[in-house]
């Protein structure tokens, strides 16, 4: 499907690459003052988050050196990544992502320029092995950093220090996962993730304004479809672009808000209109998994078959149909469709009339009914719940110590917005003060991928040294404090 226009979808996102805008940067703190044996270690502090790559030029002090440098070089987002460990690691996904090298450097006086991008704030040097007769000069140390976003175009903030500072850090975030494409974190997985790319997209509408990358990440998308039309959830743009083999029913629908997002917010009607079959073709796919008796959702084993967020106790089948809701309205402000908008208010109905729990207020999911704070979320978010049942599924999801909680950013994005939408926007900035001001608190440069304050070793891969703490989708509070949102006249 959709076959005849693929190359013309590709000229155009590449003829979008965006120029990287490039500065060098030094460490603000650690370079040594001495010259280093066998066994010691260095940090160096460039002061703020980075990506980039890294040059260390050394040279020897004492006889001439008659064996190689040995060294190791780790890379770390934040302070708390120094402390941590890849022994006995049993995360389940590749630990290849973990910032490390070691090099072997045999002449010197020599210029180590490492090949890989790194993200980092902070480099830990550890000389592994000299020999006795001479010792390590660390002459300097400077790293190429590398964004498509562009500092000056943004604004300043200006009100309470506190949300200064929250927007300082989301913008961080976003302007460093602005590289080729919106990169989901440039730690991991350094890939374009619908999902991610959703509130990038949002966020960079009221800072950076770079439409130009929304543009290109849209017809990438576009490119990337499967044979009949299925936009993947993220995909991967080396050697050539190519949609990765995971789906998810949420993130493919999501491509049809983030269409409209793009075309209100950059005025490009042009693109909207050329993208809209596909976009439209998605709702199509999605139709497999209703049922046309109850027009209810089916629920689906396969983990990760919707995504919401990273809770892997979640049941997805009651935010999926009001994703779904969420993005046929989408859809029907980009095309007016009397059939479809009869089917959703049929689904909003089915839903309402099979999951609601009007004595607890609730919505619940799945075969076993479960109830979690996605399910209020989305219910909201959807229009599933209206008038006073909006607010009360989420107040009673306060006072329901079982509901599944919410773990990413990602997800207290929604519960921020959700909460907007019911007029109760004093309590959505108190939430977003609360969690993400906490993340600024313990120091953060820049958003993690993953935040449970009530467990600070929250991975969902098992082990957090592979958690990313630069993550694309944690950068909406620049977007709630910049949008108008949180104002209590809108
Ligand atoms: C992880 C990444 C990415 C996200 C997916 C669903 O692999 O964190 O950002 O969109 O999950």
């Amino acid at each position: 499907m959709f076959e005849e226009k693929k190359a013309e979808w590709l000229r155009i996102a590449e003829s979008l690459k965006p120029q990287l805008r490039r500065e060098t940067v030094r460490p603000m703190a650690g370079m040594p003052d001495h010259a280093l044996a066998e066994n010691e270690s260095v940090i160096l502090d460039f002061g703020n988050h980075f990506v980039g790559r890294l040059t260390l030029k050394l040279s020897s002090q004492g006889s001439h050196p008659d064996a190689p440098v040995w060294l190791a070089v780790r890379f770390c987002e934040n302070a708390r990544e120094l402390n941590e460990t890849l022994d006995g690691y049993a995360g389940w996904i590749s630990k290849g992502w973990v910032q490390q090298e070691q090099a072997h450097i045999d002449v010197l006086p020599a210029a180590l320029a490492l090949p890989r991008r790194y993200a980092f704030r902070f480099v830990k040097i550890d000389v592994l092995a000299l020999s006795s007769k001479y010792r390590l000069v660390l002459e300097d140390a400077f790293a190429e950093a590398v964004t498509a976003a562009d500092d000056s175009a943004v604004s300043k903030l200006t009100g309470d220090e506190r949300d200064i500072a929250m927007d300082r850090v989301a913008l961080r975030t976003l302007r460093n996962c602005m590289q080729d494409f919106f990169e989901d974190g440039p730690k991991r997985d350094r890939r374009l993730w619908l999902g991610d790319l959703r509130l990038q997209a949002l966020t960079n509408s009221v800072t950076y304004r770079n439409f130009d990358l929304v543009r290109r990440c849209l017809y990438l998308f576009a490119y990337a479809a499967d044979g009949e039309g299925r936009i993947p959830a993220c995909l991967f743009t080396e050697p050539q672009v190519e949609g990765d083999d995971t789906y998810m029913f949420d993130y493919s629908l999501f491509f049809i808000p983030t269409l409209l997002q793009y075309a209100d917010a950059s005025a490009d009607r042009e693109t909207a209109r050329d993208l809209l079959p596909l976009a439209l073709h998605q709702l199509m796919l999605a139709e497999k998994q209703f049922d046309p008796e109850t027009q209810l959702i089916r629920d689906c084993e396969r983990l990760g078959w919707c995504f919401v967020d990273w809770a892997l106790a979640l049941n997805k089948q009651f935010c999926a149909q009001a994703i779904w809701i969420y993005c046929a309205e989408a859809a029907l402000q980009l095309k007016a469709d009397p059939a479809l908008e009869e089917r959703i208010a049929l689904r909003r109905e089915a839903a309402r009339k099979h999951w609601y729990d009007p004595e607890r207020h609730l919505f619940l999911s799945g075969a076993q009914r479960q109830v979690s704070w996605a399910s209020q979320v989305w219910a909201v978010l959807s229009g599933i719940a209206e008038g006073t049942d909006a607010a009360a599924c989420l107040d009673a999801a306060a006072l329901c110590p079982d509901a599944v909680p919410m773990v990413t950013p990602y997800m207290m994005h929604h519960y921020a917005e959700a909460l907007c939408r019911v007029g109760r926007k004093a309590q959505a900035l108190k939430v977003i003060r609360d969690y993400w001001g906490a993340m600024v608190d313990q120091g953060a440069d820049t958003y993690w991928e993953l935040f449970n304050p009530a467990d600070p070793d929250e991975s969902p891969y098992g082990s957090r040294v592979v958690n990313s703490y630069c993550h694309a989708w944690s950068c909406t509070p620049a977007w709630f404090l910049r949008s108008g949102i949180l104002e209590e006249n809108t």
